[in-house]
């Protein structure tokens, strides 16, 4: 009886012994390629941000008083916010995208209003309450 457990534990410990053996070369198989797996992905990361400096957006102002819009033409970049302000004490002010792009609230004394450009070309505007205040953005890619 005592001879058959000894037995019955040194078959179980070979299997066991056995099952540690075949693990463990397929483990350090398994174990390689992810080494090499963390390079890449550190290697992608560090593209993106490499990439993200060169297209840096601005925000550019343009004042509105005596009634203008200063600078009334104006160059910016894709990407670019203008930044409209009226800074004409007691006048209110808009500004209105002839095709409709965009159109600004009345804008009363120290009111603001932003508008991003995502696309190229050349974009006229007026103010709707002085239709004769008008000017240009031209937006390069
Ligand atoms: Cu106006």
């Amino acid at each position: 009886m005592t001879r058959r457990k000894i037995l019955f534990v040194g078959v179980v410990g070979g299997a066991l012994l056995l099952g540690a053996c075949a693990g463990s070369s397929p483990d350090t198989a398994a174990t390689t390629p992810p080494t090499t797996e963390v390079s890449q992905p550190a290697a992608t990361t560090t593209a993106p941000p490499a990439g993200e400096p060169a297209q840096v957006s601005e925000v550019v102002e343009v004042s509105i008083e005596s009634f203008l819009f200063g600078p009334a033409d104006l160059t910016v970049s894709v990407g670019d916010t203008i930044r409209w302000t009226n800074n004409e004490a007691g006048i209110p002010h808009d500004t209105t995208a002839d095709e409709g792009l965009w159109e600004s609230a009345t804008l009363r004394p120290g009111d603001q209003f932003e508008f991003t450009f995502t696309e190229p070309g050349t974009y006229t505007y007026f103010c709707s309450i002085h239709p004769n205040m008008r000017a240009t953005i031209t937006v390069t890619s």
